[in-house]
């Protein structure tokens, strides 16, 4: 999974790429959990359900094609910086997309994802997502029991919940 420093670019579907390198200590410092399968995508959804207790699991795709006239404003809130009380749990099973997410000190961290990578991002967490220019992925989302999902998006309020609160615990302790 390629992860890098976003520079904007202007269109949120083109790489924004500023060619700054982020490393996998980077991300482990934020708590992003990040793997890959080059294997059966539903065995290793078993796998992880097993490994982390997920409880449930559905497909989403993202696709202009499918949702039309839909797509555009989808895409736009998709990219509404935003935190969630519990993780975010999404395993590629086709196309692509990036996950912007806020580094400790607070920049814009892209990752692409592509087929077979699985990307946790801890309750908390600062982000945001996109798809690529050809306008399509398909994921599955892995959900704990009673998962608190809602798109909370970053304000003075969100700064202070209890998820927030602890992520930041957690990254500088
Ligand atoms: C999300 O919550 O941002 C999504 O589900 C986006 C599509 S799945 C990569
Ligand atoms: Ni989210």
């Amino acid at each position: 999974m390629r992860a890098y420093l976003f520079q904007d670019e202007g269109d949120q579907r083109k790489p924004n790429d500023s060619g700054i390198p982020i490393t996998e200590a980077q991300l482990n410092a934020a708590k992003v959990i990040s793997s890959h399968s080059d294997g059966d995508l539903y065995a290793f959804a078993d796998e992880l359900m097993k490994q982390y207790g997920f409880k449930s699991r559905d497909e989403v795709s993202v696709s202009r094609i499918k949702l039309g006239e839909r797509y555009d404003s989808m895409v736009k809130k998709f990219f509404e910086e935003h935190l969630h009380e519990d993780e975010e749990i999404r395993l590629i099973m086709d196309g692509r997309g990036y996950f912007d997410l806020r580094s400790v000190d607070d920049k814009w961290v892209r990752l692409l994802v592509e087929k077979g990578d699985l990307i946790i991002l801890p309750a908390g967490i600062y982000h945001r997502f996109t798809t690529a220019s050809d306008d399509y992925i398909h994921a599955m989302r892995l959900f704990r029991e009673n998962p608190r999902w809602i798109a909370l998006p970053r304000s003075h309020e969100t700064d202070n919940v209890d998820a927030r609160q602890d992520y930041k615990h957690l990254i500088t302790s």
